[in-house]
């Protein structure tokens, strides 16, 4: 089974970036060489994750990074998106960590010399625990100690870093690890919620100051990931439910970026739940980005609730991947539109779409038809929302390979290649041989 888009799709010209994504703690292991962060000391709790594994092998990446930088360009991607562990090139008092520096030059430059161009997050979660031990992101000091890192990391690496995005969607850090407390580190509060939401938000906007300074030949921006709600019926109860639904959970993050202020809703809060805002804060954050990352995998079905708003509705009849979430490619579409339409956009990658499916591994080969026909469907939405004028100019899938799924451990598989965890060999699934070969059609 191939993938095919149009002859004349913006997403076959030789401009259009097709790459692959991961993330440090999903994939590297190599736990002694840096310092522990939140997701160790998460994973170490009891039942916070579905298998009780950790990261401390994962992909084994750390070691094997060389074997799969050639994997990557054998697949024929034009790049490359990686997180960067903040804890193994930042010293617990905030000196450069030279061995942890050099892994990451070997990595890129490694990744330059294949001609594959590098997109490097700086935060995908994985906060260094002595900063959590002081607040974690509940602690203003925090944005201020990940400015200071980004200084550090942009100046050392300038020269072999196509694009630097500061956060990897900050919803997921404050939301899942500070208000429901379902990811690291496992705080559950609404008002910690929105509060480390603000501080990650002010990091964001610090950092962008410094790479703007240290790499104004980068391509510099954020992820943000995007669950479109749609409301569950025409009624003017579950619209305005669905509405407050959408600002709380997308715009929440989008809006400060550019428009410089949270959603309206904020003013229904009370006074122990909006987060403490300085002046001058909403400036920072609405520092001018040079792109914006969108991750999306699915939609949000809400109603009203008489006590809490909105409720959400899982799918029912749907189709939906491993991990329960409809595949709806429509709503795909109609973010990128949405988006189009509500801000003034620099360029938008789609720096992270894939599902997960239940991948068998027989003789060498996963015939994973399902994720074949999951990238076929979303790639034709993303070309739909160019044909209408959105200027998206990047596609990652992801992952890359199999990794750590956070709360799910490894249950989850949702590479274009397959992890055998035993042996830790890796195998290009059908998707991901589908994938190279449509990038590699492109004249
Ligand atoms: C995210 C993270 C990834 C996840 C992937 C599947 O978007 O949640 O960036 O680390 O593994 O999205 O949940």
């Amino acid at each position: 089974m191939k993938l095919s888009l149009p002859k004349n799709s913006r997403l076959l010209d030789k401009e259009f970036t097709f790459g692959v994504a991961t993330a440090s703690f999903q994939i590297e292991g190599g736990i002694a060489s840096r310092q522990a962060c939140i997701w160790d000391t998460f994973c170490a709790k009891p039942e916070t994750i579905a298998d009780n594994s950790d990261g401390s092998i994962a992909c084994d990446h750390f070691n094997l990074w060389e074997n799969d930088i050639n994997l990557i360009a054998d697949m024929g991607v034009d790049a490359y998106r990686l997180s960067i562990a903040w804890g193994r090139v930042i010293n617990e008092d905030g000196s450069a960590n030279a061995d942890g520096i050099d892994f990451y030059r070997n990595l890129l430059s490694g990744l330059k010399a294949r001609n594959i161009k590098t997109f490097v997050t700086l935060y995908h979660w994985d906060l260094p625990q002595h900063l959590e031990d002081n607040g974690g992101w509940l602690n203003r000091q925090t944005a201020y100690a990940f400015e200071q890192y980004a200084d550090i990391i942009s100046a050392e690496l300038a020269d072999v870093v196509d694009s630097w995005a500061t956060l990897n969607e900050p919803f997921c850090s404050s939301y899942l690890g500070y208000e429901i407390g379902i990811h690291a580190p496992g705080k559950a509060e609404q008002a910690f919620g929105r509060q480390s939401a603000h501080h990650l938000l002010l990091a964001h906007g610090l950092a962008m100051k410094v790479l703007q300074k240290n790499c104004p030949q980068s391509m510099n921006g954020i992820v943000l990931n995007f669950t479109p709600g749609y409301s569950a019926s025409d009624s003017e109860a579950d619209r305005q439910a669905t509405a407050y639904a959408n600002d709380y959970f997308n715009w929440w993050y989008s809006r400060p970026i550019f428009e410089g202020k949270y959603p309206d809703i904020i003013d229904s809060f009370t006074d122990e739940i909006k987060p403490k805002i300085l002046a001058g804060d909403m400036e920072i954050i609405a520092t001018p980005i040079d792109f914006l990352g969108v991750n999306f995998y699915t939609r949000a079905v809400y109603k009203a609730h008489p006590n809490d708003v909105f409720e959400e509705i899982p799918p029912t009849d749907a189709p939906v991947t491993d991990m329960g979430w409809e595949i709806y490619p429509a709503a795909f579409t109609g973010l990128l539109k949405e988006l189009n339409q509500r801000y003034s956009l620099p360029p938008i990658y789609i720096t992270e779409n894939g599902c997960a499916m239940k991948d068998n591994l027989t003789a060498g080969t996963v015939n994973d038809l399902g994720r074949i026909q999951y990238y076929q469907d979303h790639l034709n939405a993303v070309d739909e929302a160019i044909t209408a004028g959105v200027n998206v100019q990047g596609y990652f899938g992801w992952s890359l390979m199999d990794n750590f799924e956070w709360a799910l451990g490894y249950t989850k598989r949702f590479g274009l290649v397959y992890v055998d965890y035993d042996t830790q060999q890796r195998f290009l699934k059908e998707s991901g041989k589908a994938y190279s070969t449509l990038i590699k059609s492109r004249t």
